[in-house]
């Protein structure tokens, strides 16, 4: 039975082929499998596929030996997701990346008014209204330098900050390096994900423009310019010397998450505001409780809900859908 396998499906596999890196590997070996007919003529193809699917798992979770002929996996290249939502600050050198992981978390990463500070990618948690962020601060892109690991780190982030200094006089040249950069990596940074990608060979990735330094001479101007270059884009102007931008920018991020949280209380007891139930927006109150744990939503037989200006502990059914800051108390 022939495969009938798509045009595009071949276009891929070559650029399968040619790919060395494991996590990219990965990511294009998924998506042939999805672009895979399922009929009995791809049968052996799918079975071929999973396997190497199921090995670079393996090897991108660092469970690879040299023995077998796998390569060994760069440990800047992965870090472990923690929190609600992974963060990856990018962006040309001096724009003030490492500044802005230091102002935002207990991290010290070095800063120095010199480009090429940051020679290594560092990891620090922030809280936006009791939601754990995570953000990764990384060396620069530029002309002559991107480290190959970087890539990894944005397909891997599920929002990449780009920091561009605005008072720099040279930043519109620098953004444009930085992003032909990007492109030769085959990753588009983009406001949205569109809902059909054309090339499947690149990978897209939600970005926020935090206009940096704006508060400097010439970041006024700096800033108009950026939001007549980059319409796309949602541009959040940041300082680090004001911390209103800065909790601006930390919105930006929980916006673009599409993420929400609904605190729990047990009966009988206040609720807990310190560690809130994460959910995407438009989850249920079956949602919450399987969070929390998945007998305890099997078991669930309705709940209470406070929410702002809507319920006073009203009764609601198991697929009531929630709203941010709902406060929740849970029947069994
Ligand atoms: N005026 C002003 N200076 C800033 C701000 N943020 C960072 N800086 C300064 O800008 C310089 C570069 O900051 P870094 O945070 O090291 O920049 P970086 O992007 O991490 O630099 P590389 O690691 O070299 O790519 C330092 O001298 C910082 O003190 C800001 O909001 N306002
Ligand atoms: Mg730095």
């Amino acid at each position: 039975m022939p495969a009938n396998l798509p045009p595009q499906y071949y276009v891929l596999d070559r650029e399968f082929k040619k790919e060395r890196d494991p996590f990219e590997r990965l990511r294009l070996a998924k998506e042939l499998l999805t672009m895979m007919p399922k009929h009995k003529g791809t049968d052996k193809l799918q079975a071929e596929m999973k396997a190497k699917i199921a090995l670079l798992r393996k090897e991108t979770e660092g469970g690879g030996s040299k023995k077998h002929g796998v390569r060994r996996v760069d440990p800047y290249s992965h870090f472990d997701k923690e929190g609600a939502g992974q963060i990856v600050l990018i962006g040309p050198p001096n724009s003030g990346k490492s500044s802005i992981l230091d102002a935002m978390t207990n991290c010290n990463p070095p800063i120095g008014d010199y480009p090429y500070t940051t020679r290594y990618p560092m990891a620090g948690m922030t809280m936006y209204q009791s939601v754990p962020l995570q953000l990764i601060d990384t060396p620069p892109i530029s002309e002559e330098t991107f480290e190959n690991y970087i890539p990894n780190l944005i397909r891997q982030a599920d929002i990449s900050i780009i920091v561009v200094d605005v008072s720099d006089v040279d930043y519109e040249d620098q953004l444009k390096v930085f992003f032909s950069r990007l492109d030769e990596k085959k990753i588009v940074l983009c406001h949205k994900i569109p809902d059909e990608i054309e090339d499947a060979r690149f990978c897209y990735k939600k970005a926020i423009l935090a206009a940096h330094k704006y508060l400097d001479e010439n970041g006024e101007e700096g800033l108009a310019k950026l939001k007549e270059l980059y319409k796309e884009f949602v541009i959040v102007p940041t300082s680090i010397l004001d911390d209103d931008a800065m909790e601006n920018l930390k919105a930006a991020i929980y916006k673009m998450l599409g993420i929400m949280k609904v605190f729990t209380k047990k009966v009988g007891h206040e609720p807990d505001f310190n560690d809130p139930v994460i959910l995407p927006i438009g989850g249920t109150v079956e949602e919450a409780a399987y969070v929390l744990h998945k007998d305890f939503a099997l078991k669930l037989q309705y709940a209470k809900l406070w929410g702002e200006g809507r319920f006073e502990g009203q009764k609601v059914k198991n697929n009531y859908v929630l709203a941010d800051g709902d406060i929740i108390e849970f029947h069994i």
